[in-house]
Protein backbone atom coordinates (compact mmCIF):
# COMPACT_ATOMS: atom_id res chain seq x y z
CA UNK A 1 0.00 0.00 0.00
CA UNK A 2 1.41 3.28 -0.99
CA UNK A 3 0.22 6.68 -1.57
CA UNK A 4 0.82 8.27 -5.02
CA UNK A 5 1.06 11.85 -5.81
CA UNK A 6 -1.62 13.09 -7.78
CA UNK A 7 -1.30 15.50 -10.65
CA UNK A 8 -2.65 18.71 -11.07
CA UNK A 9 -3.71 20.45 -13.68
CA UNK A 10 -2.23 22.41 -16.09
CA UNK A 11 0.44 19.34 -15.78
CA UNK A 12 0.64 18.56 -19.20
CA UNK A 13 0.90 15.04 -18.11
CA UNK A 14 -2.37 14.52 -17.94
CA UNK A 15 -3.20 15.47 -21.61
CA UNK A 16 -1.88 11.92 -22.62
CA UNK A 17 -4.52 9.16 -24.29
CA UNK A 18 -4.06 6.25 -22.00
CA UNK A 19 -4.08 2.92 -24.39
CA UNK A 20 -5.79 -0.19 -22.73
CA UNK A 21 -5.11 -2.38 -19.81
CA UNK A 22 -4.17 -5.46 -21.28
CA UNK A 23 -2.28 -7.58 -18.41
CA UNK A 24 -4.18 -8.50 -15.24
CA UNK A 25 -1.31 -9.53 -13.34
CA UNK A 26 0.19 -8.09 -9.73
CA UNK A 27 1.26 -5.35 -10.92
CA UNK A 28 -2.57 -4.22 -11.92
CA UNK A 29 -3.61 -5.05 -8.11
CA UNK A 30 -1.09 -2.70 -7.03
CA UNK A 31 -1.98 -0.22 -9.31
CA UNK A 32 -5.67 -0.31 -8.26
CA UNK A 33 -4.89 -0.67 -3.96
CA UNK A 34 -3.10 2.45 -4.59
CA UNK A 35 -5.20 4.16 -6.12
CA UNK A 36 -8.00 3.42 -3.68
CA UNK A 37 -5.78 4.43 -1.19
CA UNK A 38 -4.68 8.07 -2.58
CA UNK A 39 -8.78 8.12 -3.21
CA UNK A 40 -9.76 7.73 0.17
CA UNK A 41 -6.58 9.46 1.65
CA UNK A 42 -7.38 12.84 -0.58
CA UNK A 43 -11.13 12.23 0.08
CA UNK A 44 -11.93 11.75 -3.52
CA UNK A 45 -14.99 9.92 -5.07
CA UNK A 46 -13.12 8.73 -7.94
CA UNK A 47 -9.45 8.30 -9.03
CA UNK A 48 -8.06 7.96 -13.24
CA UNK A 49 -4.84 6.35 -13.03
CA UNK A 50 -2.84 9.15 -15.29
CA UNK A 51 -3.63 11.33 -12.41
CA UNK A 52 -0.73 9.04 -10.33
CA UNK A 53 1.17 9.36 -13.39
CA UNK A 54 0.53 5.89 -14.58
CA UNK A 55 -1.11 5.87 -18.55
CA UNK A 56 -3.63 3.18 -18.63
CA UNK A 57 -7.40 2.68 -18.64
CA UNK A 58 -7.74 2.03 -14.87
CA UNK A 59 -10.40 4.07 -12.66
CA UNK A 60 -11.32 3.68 -9.38
CA UNK A 61 -14.42 4.84 -7.71
CA UNK A 62 -16.69 4.87 -4.45
CA UNK A 63 -19.68 7.33 -4.38
CA UNK A 64 -20.75 5.80 -1.21
CA UNK A 65 -21.25 7.29 1.76
CA UNK A 66 -20.00 5.17 4.22
CA UNK A 67 -16.76 4.89 1.82
CA UNK A 68 -17.41 0.70 1.25
CA UNK A 69 -18.60 0.24 -2.13
CA UNK A 70 -15.31 -0.02 -4.39
CA UNK A 71 -16.12 0.19 -7.85
CA UNK A 72 -13.43 -0.85 -10.62
CA UNK A 73 -13.56 0.35 -14.17
CA UNK A 74 -10.66 -0.94 -16.72
CA UNK A 75 -11.44 -0.07 -20.64
CA UNK A 76 -14.58 1.24 -19.65
CA UNK A 77 -16.98 2.27 -22.88
CA UNK A 78 -20.48 4.27 -22.81
CA UNK A 79 -22.92 2.23 -24.53
CA UNK A 80 -25.70 4.42 -23.94
CA UNK A 81 -26.64 7.67 -22.32
CA UNK A 82 -29.73 9.67 -21.37
CA UNK A 83 -31.37 12.52 -19.70
CA UNK A 84 -29.12 15.52 -20.03
CA UNK A 85 -28.07 16.97 -16.69
CA UNK A 86 -25.96 19.71 -15.38
CA UNK A 87 -23.77 18.78 -12.66
CA UNK A 88 -21.17 21.22 -10.47
CA UNK A 89 -17.97 18.84 -10.12
CA UNK A 90 -14.83 18.86 -9.05
CA UNK A 91 -10.94 16.99 -9.58
CA UNK A 92 -8.52 16.16 -7.42
CA UNK A 93 -6.42 17.14 -10.30
CA UNK A 94 -8.23 20.68 -9.74
CA UNK A 95 -8.33 21.15 -6.27
CA UNK A 96 -10.36 23.42 -4.85
CA UNK A 97 -11.98 24.50 -7.94
CA UNK A 98 -16.21 23.31 -8.51
CA UNK A 99 -18.12 24.49 -11.80
CA UNK A 100 -21.01 23.02 -13.65
CA UNK A 101 -20.32 20.17 -16.74
CA UNK A 102 -23.25 19.01 -18.71
CA UNK A 103 -23.78 15.71 -18.23
CA UNK A 104 -25.95 12.76 -18.52
CA UNK A 105 -27.63 11.36 -15.61
CA UNK A 106 -28.36 7.39 -16.78
CA UNK A 107 -25.50 5.41 -18.55
CA UNK A 108 -24.97 2.12 -19.54
CA UNK A 109 -21.11 1.05 -20.25
CA UNK A 110 -18.97 -1.95 -20.40
CA UNK A 111 -15.87 -2.55 -18.87
CA UNK A 112 -13.33 -5.35 -17.51
CA UNK A 113 -12.63 -6.25 -13.64
CA UNK A 114 -10.04 -7.71 -11.90
CA UNK A 115 -9.70 -10.31 -13.66
CA UNK A 116 -10.47 -8.88 -16.88
CA UNK A 117 -13.49 -10.22 -17.91
CA UNK A 118 -15.87 -7.79 -18.98
CA UNK A 119 -19.14 -6.78 -17.75
CA UNK A 120 -22.08 -4.56 -18.78
CA UNK A 121 -23.42 -2.21 -16.23
CA UNK A 122 -25.98 0.65 -15.82
CA UNK A 123 -25.62 3.79 -13.34
CA UNK A 124 -27.45 6.79 -12.41
CA UNK A 125 -27.11 10.29 -11.12
CA UNK A 126 -23.38 10.82 -9.02
CA UNK A 127 -22.04 7.59 -10.03
CA UNK A 128 -23.20 7.90 -13.92
CA UNK A 129 -21.61 11.41 -13.84
CA UNK A 130 -18.23 10.05 -11.97
CA UNK A 131 -17.84 6.89 -14.60
CA UNK A 132 -18.40 9.88 -17.47
CA UNK A 133 -15.83 12.25 -15.32
CA UNK A 134 -13.37 9.46 -15.20
CA UNK A 135 -13.75 8.30 -18.92
CA UNK A 136 -12.47 11.61 -19.90
CA UNK A 137 -9.31 11.48 -17.99
CA UNK A 138 -8.23 8.57 -20.19
CA UNK A 139 -9.09 10.46 -23.11
CA UNK A 140 -6.78 13.44 -21.61
CA UNK A 141 -9.44 15.63 -20.93
CA UNK A 142 -10.45 17.50 -18.25
CA UNK A 143 -13.52 19.02 -16.61
CA UNK A 144 -12.25 22.71 -17.12
CA UNK A 145 -12.03 21.48 -20.80
CA UNK A 146 -15.83 22.73 -21.19
CA UNK A 147 -15.64 25.98 -19.60
CA UNK A 148 -15.12 29.41 -21.00
CA UNK A 149 -11.48 30.53 -21.68
CA UNK A 150 -12.08 33.02 -18.63
CA UNK A 151 -13.15 30.49 -15.98
CA UNK A 152 -10.70 27.93 -17.41
CA UNK A 153 -7.29 30.78 -17.19
CA UNK A 154 -8.71 32.21 -13.88
CA UNK A 155 -8.39 27.66 -12.67
CA UNK A 156 -5.17 27.67 -14.15
CA UNK A 157 -3.43 30.88 -12.69
CA UNK A 158 -5.09 30.16 -9.45
CA UNK A 159 -3.21 26.58 -9.08
CA UNK A 160 -0.01 28.01 -10.21
CA UNK A 161 -0.34 30.09 -7.29
CA UNK A 162 -0.81 27.76 -5.26
CA UNK A 163 2.01 25.72 -5.93
CA UNK A 164 4.49 29.15 -5.41
CA UNK A 165 2.61 29.27 -1.86
CA UNK A 166 1.72 26.09 -0.80
CA UNK A 167 0.38 27.64 2.66
CA UNK A 168 -2.39 28.87 0.47
CA UNK A 169 -3.51 25.74 -0.22
CA UNK A 170 -6.21 24.14 2.40
CA UNK A 171 -8.30 21.49 0.84
CA UNK A 172 -11.59 21.50 1.42
CA UNK A 173 -13.82 18.80 2.25
CA UNK A 174 -15.56 16.96 -1.14
CA UNK A 175 -19.06 17.97 -1.13
CA UNK A 176 -20.26 15.21 -3.17
CA UNK A 177 -20.16 12.68 0.17
CA UNK A 178 -23.52 13.47 1.73
C1 LIG B 1 -14.80 13.45 -10.08
O1 LIG B 1 -13.79 14.17 -8.12
C2 LIG B 1 -16.21 13.92 -9.92
O2 LIG B 1 -11.37 20.15 -5.05
C3 LIG B 1 -14.17 13.01 -8.79
O3 LIG B 1 -10.50 20.06 -2.53
C4 LIG B 1 -16.51 15.07 -9.22
O4 LIG B 1 -13.31 13.06 -6.25
C5 LIG B 1 -17.20 13.24 -10.50
C6 LIG B 1 -11.94 16.65 -4.36
C7 LIG B 1 -17.82 15.47 -9.10
C8 LIG B 1 -18.52 13.64 -10.38
C9 LIG B 1 -18.83 14.76 -9.66
C10 LIG B 1 -11.89 17.85 -5.03
C11 LIG B 1 -11.47 16.59 -3.07
C12 LIG B 1 -12.44 15.43 -5.00
C13 LIG B 1 -11.42 18.97 -4.41
C14 LIG B 1 -13.34 14.11 -6.84
C15 LIG B 1 -10.95 18.92 -3.10
C16 LIG B 1 -10.98 17.71 -2.43
C17 LIG B 1 -12.92 15.37 -6.24
CO1 LIG C 1 -10.94 14.25 -12.13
Amino acid sequence: MTLRTILHYPDNRLRQLCPDQTEYNNDLKTLISDMFETMYHEKGIGLSAIQINVITRVITIDVSKDRNEKIILINPVILDKREPIVFDEGCLSVPGFYEKVDRYNFIKYQANDIKGKLYVAEATDLLAVCIQHEIDHLNGKLFVDYLSDMKKSKIEKGLIKQKQNPESSKRSENPYIK
